[in-house]
């Protein structure tokens, strides 16, 4: 693949930025299995090719091979954006966005508050850029108010990781020992769509059962495909771990050895027997009891959860439901055997340490936490007192915004919510309610159309930086193009806003390594400790997973820890717990004037909101617009057929998308790719109902009816 390459550089003396090298090692800017890539520029384009690396093995999917076209994108941002008094954002300076910028916060702060002012972050961002969004909103802004879009994403399998085990690290063991399984359940994940190069390691040896309404690409290749009801991934879990004990499958010596609260779990599972699951999952009981044969009979076997089974107003229970059946069959923390979830954005994992989720400070730390608050203020040169506490999680935090109590301005840096959060037309009024909407991106998102200020900013291929990948392993970024003149980094800009608010520069390093150096001693001695990470440790090659404190005992240098837990969970009592959870319904049911389910989810050619990938044409002729897929049955009976318009209708408002009809689908559920903008956005109809303890969004369950669409999906 190859793109344009842009205009010469210019490489300004107020910028830091190295000379990017003509061919550079790096990774996919898309998801967390961050493939390994190699870019050469030439005169004229950039290439890309894979590398041989354990994740992908020389392997890439589509969106990796087709990535280059992103650099030379015709609509790429070049110049800030200011929105002027007829209503339309027009190019402006630097300086004169930036003093904007400053100036209307400052007054916002002194007329309001510091929490007037808040930030949306992304998984997308690198490690130095998360940690530095989040320490520019504690200590610059002194703003509670900061929270990012992987709330939307890894929120309940991370709050579920982290009561069971003590630590939260997606797959706390490399991908590659997925290779060497027997047998693997993935509970609500399609890798062979999100992750394709992941499926090698799924399919070497294993058989795979697959949980999933649809019968995806994934399910075709697995062993058993069980089907529920979307929303009842928990009666499921917990009916499997009833079945686990009955037919005599539960690692007596490893429960009493490494365990603790099983039996408060059982009592929970012991009403869930079989035909009870079967009435309210649809799951006929002997796939129920294959399904636990084979987990049970296996001697290396992996429970992995994706965001079908976490993705609910009871994601975190779900999670842990399914960490209870691995606990019960003695998994993690038992060499070739585990449970993990599979982390979703490129440094999903890392974006979930470094300090930009609402409740954390970076090391995984807790805000709350007396201790982590000396330490992160020592490392700022704050007071801990100045630091402020918890504020909202990302949906209420978007459904506060431009209300009487909530804030008043917005910064957003890599995420898109006018597309990819729930309960869409909402989250756009609120945007719009704003004072102050700033958005900083390399190309114009759908949430930079609303703002009133546009920075454009470098994307992966111009920039250095580390990102965390889903097994926890941190990986170089490498630059191998200049950006286009005009364009700024995220460090770069963090620097200007903290200047003009009163901060002093060096407070602020936009070299990434300086950030890097600065984030190992934020996190030393936190349950994410990078502090015996660094850029020369990593360009010497070395494979370094967190934790990697700065020693071990008896070695010069710690060698990180690729495989968590084999000795003792990181609770004080080296215990994992069993959580005792039971099943509850979905926020909506599918009945009168809705009587279908919709879930939503993801095809291979696009990501996310799709604001980077609808950019590509190869992935746009791939995957053109938004469509509905259901069963023939079910199209017919609202009077539609294949390649129809459908309007799809919730509570919420409506959508518009092309039917495809699929004769495996249930005759009950109807699903929708998300990566669609406008009036075909999924989002439209998803249902806002929050997870009690996870804060995460019903993505994947709610009640709609399909009928004839009359206009076309824009
Ligand atoms: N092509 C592509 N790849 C991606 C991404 C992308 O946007 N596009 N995004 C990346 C990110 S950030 C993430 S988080 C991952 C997500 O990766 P996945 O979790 O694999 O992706 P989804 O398609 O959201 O959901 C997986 C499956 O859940 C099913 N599902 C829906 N409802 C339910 C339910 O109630 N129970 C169960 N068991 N299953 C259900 C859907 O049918 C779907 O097939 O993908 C990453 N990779
Ligand atoms: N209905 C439904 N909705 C969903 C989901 C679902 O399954 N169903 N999944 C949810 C999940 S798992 C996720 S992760 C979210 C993702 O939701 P989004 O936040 O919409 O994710 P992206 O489309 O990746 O948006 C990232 C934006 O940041 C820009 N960007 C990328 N890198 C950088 C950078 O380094 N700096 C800056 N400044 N900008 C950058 C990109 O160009 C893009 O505009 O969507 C959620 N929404
Ligand atoms: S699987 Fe993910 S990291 Fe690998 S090439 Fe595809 S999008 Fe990129
Ligand atoms: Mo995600």
């Amino acid at each position: 693949m190859s793109a344009d390459r842009r205009a010469a550089p210019q490489r300004t003396a107020d910028t830091q930025r190295p000379a990017p090298q003509p061919t550079a090692d790096t990774h996919c800017p898309y998801c967390a299995l961050q493939c390994a890539t190699r870019l050469t520029a030439a005169a004229d384009a950039v290439t890309v090719a894979p590398r041989d690396f354990p994740v992908n093995q020389g392997g890439l999917c589509q969106k990796g091979w087709t990535a280059p076209a992103l650099l030379g994108t015709p609509d790429r941002l070049r110049t800030p954006l200011v929105r002027g008094a007829d209503g339309e954002l027009a190019p402006a300076d630097w300086d004169t966005a930036l003093d904007l910028i400053a100036g209307r916060l400052r007054a916002l702060r002194e007329r309001h508050g510091p929490d007037s002012v808040a930030v949306f972050g992304g998984g997308g961002l690198t490690n130095e850029k998360a940690y530095t969004l989040g320490k520019f909103a504690r200590t610059v802004l002194r703003t509670s108010q900061i929270d990012y879009n992987g709330r939307f994403c890894m929120s309940s399998a991370a709050a579920a990781a982290n009561a069971a085990f003590g630590l939260d690290r997606g797959l706390p063991f490399p991908v590659t020992d997925l290779g060497e399984a027997d047998v693997i359940l993935l509970a609500g994940a399609n890798p062979a769509e999100t992750m394709p190069p992941l499926m090698r390691h799924l399919t070497r040896r294993a058989e795979l059962i697959v949980i999933d309404p649809r019968r995806t690409a994934t399910a075709q290749r697995a062993a058993l495909h069980l089907q529920p009801m979307p929303g009842t991934d928990l009666a499921l879990a917990l009916g499997l771990l009833h079945l686990a004990v009955v037919e005599g499958y539960v690692d007596k010596p490893y429960l009493d050895a490494r365990t603790s609260g099983f039996d408060e779990a059982w009592a929970q599972a012991v009403t869930w027997w079989p035909e009870r699951v079967e009435q309210v999952t649809g799951v006929p009981v002997d796939e129920q009891r294959t399904a636990v044969r084979m987990l049970g009979e296996a001697s290396r076997a992996y429970i992995l959860t994706g965001r079908g089974a976490e993705q609910h107003s009871k994601g975190t229970d779900t999670a842990a439901a399914f960490i209870n059946l691995a606990l019960a069959l003695g998994l993690p923390g038992t060499p070739g055997s585990g449970y993990g979830c599979l982390t979703g954005q490129g440094n999903g994992q890392g974006g979930r340490e470094h300090g930009q989720k609402a409740d954390q400070l970076p090391g995984y730390r807790s805000i709350t936490d007396p201790a982590a608050r000396a330490h992160l203020a020592e490392v700022w040169g704050v007071t801990p007192d100045s630091l402020p506490g918890p504020g909202r999680s990302a949906y209420e935090l978007l459904d506060a915004l431009g209300t009487p109590d909530g804030p008043r301005a917005l910064l957003v840096f890599g995420a898109n919510p006018a597309v990819s959060a729930p309960h869409a037309a909402h989250v756009t009024r609120r945007l719009s309610a704003l004072d102050l909407l700033v958005v900083a991106d390399f190309v114009p998102s759908e949430t930079a159309a609303l703002a009133d200020v546009v920075l454009p900013v470098t994307q992966w291929a111009e920039e250095d930086g580390t990102v965390t990948n889903l097994e926890g392993r941190v990986l170089r970024r490498r630059a191998v193009v200049d950006a286009p003149a005009g364009v700024r980094t995220d460090l770069e800009v963090l620097n200007a806003l903290a200047v003009r608010l009163g901060t002093p520069a060096e407070r602020f390093p936009t070299r990434p390594r300086e950030v890097f150096d600065e984030l190992r001693r934020a996190s030393r001695g936190g349950r994410a400790d990078y502090s015996g990470i660094s850029y020369d440790r990593l360009e010497a090659g070395e494979a370094l997973h967190w934790p990697c404190p700065e020693r071990a005992a008896g070695q010069e240098r710690h060698p990180g820890t690729p495989r968590l837990f084999l000795d003792r969970f990181a609770h004080p009592d080296g215990r994992a717990r069993f959580a005792p959870v039971t099943h509850r319904a979905a926020d909506e049911s599918p009945e009168g004037e809705f009587p279908l389910f919709a879930t939503t989810g993801r095809v291979l050619a696009q990501y996310q909101s799709g604001a980077q990938t609808r950019r590509v044409p190869e992935l746009m002729a791939a995957a053109p617009e938004p469509y509905v897929e259901m069963h023939p049955d079910t199209a017919r009976r609202a009077r539609l057929t294949d390649g129809a318009l459908a309007e799809v209708r919730s509570a919420r408002g409506r959508t518009l998308a092309r039917v495809k009809v699929t004769d495996t689908a249930r005759l009950d559920t109807v699903f929708l790719p998300f990566h669609f903008p406008g009036a075909g956005r999924a989002n439209l109809i998803t249902n806002p109902a929050l997870d009690p303890v996870s804060r995460m969004p019903e993505f994947k369950v709610s009640a709609v009816a399909v009928s004839p669409g009359t206009e076309e999906p824009s």
